[in-house]
Parts: structure tokens; C-alpha cells; sequence
């Protein structure tokens, strides 16, 4: 099966293609020369639904949308929808960092809980009226600085109590079997395996 993932994000592909292994082959969306698709949607269901229906309209092919983030209790559930783009410009980890230890200076650590949220959607065409959908969680808490050197995004500052280190201490293959996005991709697996015609 050839698969298009919607996304310009280098981490989300490299861990999405690692957890498909083989059988599956995840095209990235720049080899077609496909840019991002606008992100209008309300929460990370639509968001995800849009990117994959934009790159199956581009390139003929089924296509995944990823859309994900981190969502903050203290703050309302922010960075949420807008995590990529928490300090102005888009996919500027280290900016985004620092607005969110700013925006948590002085709060103490049980009251630093937050969530890695990740939304799959598989579309089989552009116009697919049933999106295959899966959800990820990854429960933890917002650390007072940076740990680790692995991952992308906000892993340095979230800290998952089952492993007792951050997202960016984990080795990639532990970090892909327990994170928001291995459980989501978990899900969908389960639900293609359950989906004839496909
Ligand atoms: P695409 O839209 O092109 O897929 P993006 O990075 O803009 O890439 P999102 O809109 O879904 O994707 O934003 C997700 C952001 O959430 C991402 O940029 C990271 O900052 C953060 N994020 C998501 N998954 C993460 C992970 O596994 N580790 C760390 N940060 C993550």
C-alpha cells in the first residue's frame, strides 16, 4: 500500500515511518512537490481531515494527516491547535519552548500537567466521506527546563511519569511505542485491519 503523509514536519514523518515498517510505503508530501494545506479547522480532528483530504486531491494517492499538539491544563489547554506556531513562527521549537516555560514561570509542579494529543486521518480520495480517524493521548507534565537531546518539538520539556525522564530522553524506538502518535497509529492500524476495501 503507497501512502502520502500530509505533513512538511521531518519528525512526524520519520516517526510515522518507522511505526508503519514495511508493507507500507509513506510517501512524503514534498516528493510531490505538495505544500502545507491552511490550517482553518477548529480542532485536531478537522485540521487532520483537511491536510489529508488536501494532499490526496494533489497527488492521487490515499493520504494521512497528522495533526497534533501539546495541551496545557494550566493554560487553558494552549499551546493545543496552535502548538507549532506558540511564539509567532511556525515550527520554531526553541521559540515555542521558552514562550512555554515563560508562560509557566512560578507554577509548581503538580500543577504543571499537560498532554501530547495526536489525531490521524486516513482519506482513500480527496473526497472520501469516511475518513478512517484515530486519537493518541500521552498523559505527563511541563518540566522548569529542557532534558534530552532525541525527538522534535516540545519533547525537551515534557516529562512522562511512566518513564521518569522527558519525551527527549527516550530512545526513539521507546518514545514511538508509547506516545501519543504510536497509540494513535495503534488505533488506526486496528481500525484499517477492521475496514474492508481497503
Ligand atoms: P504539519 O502541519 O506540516 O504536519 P506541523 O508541525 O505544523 O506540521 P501541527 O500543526 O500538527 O504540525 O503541529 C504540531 C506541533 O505540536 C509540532 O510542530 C510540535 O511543536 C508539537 N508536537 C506534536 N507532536 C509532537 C511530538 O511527538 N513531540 C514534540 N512535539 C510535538
Amino acid at each position: 500500500m503507497r501512502l502520502v503523509l500530509a505533513s512538511s514536519n521531518a519528525g512526524k514523518l520519520a516517526e510515522l515511518r518507522d511505526l508503519l515498517g514495511e508493507g507500507i510505503t509513506l510517501h512524503a508530501q514534498s516528493e510531490f512537490g505538495v505544500t502545507d494545506a491552511e490550517e482553518t479547522g477548529l480542532s485536531f480532528i478537522e485540521n487532520a481531515i483537511l491536510k489529508a483530504r488536501h494532499a490526496a486531491r494533489a497527488t492521487g494517492l490515499p493520504a494521512l494527516g497528522d495533526d497534533s499538539g501539546l495541551c496545557v491544563d494550566a493554560l487553558g489547554g494552549a499551546p493545543g491547535l496552535y502548538s507549532a506556531r506558540y511564539a509567532g513562527r511556525h515550527g520554531d521549537s526553541d521559540a515555542n519552548i521558552d514562550r512555554l516555560l515563560r508562560e509557566l514561570e512560578g507554577i509548581p509542579d503538580a500543577d504543571r500537567s499537560a498532554r501530547f494529543v495526536c489525531v490521524l486521518a486516513l482519506v482513500r480520495h480527496p473526497e472520501d466521506p469516511l475518513p478512517l480517524i484515530a486519537e493518541g493521548r500521552w498523559e505527563g507534565r511541563i518540566l522548569q527546563a529542557r532534558r534530552g537531546q532525541h525527538g522534535f518539538g516540545y519533547d525537551p520539556v515534557f516529562f512522562s511519569p511512566a518513564h521518569g525522564c522527558s519525551a527527549a530522553e527516550l530512545p526513539p524506538d521507546i518514545k514511538n511505542r508509547d506516545s501519543h502518535r504510536g497509540r494513535a497509529l495503534k488505533a488506526l492500524r486496528t481500525l484499517l485491519a477492521n475496514t474492508p476495501g481497503i
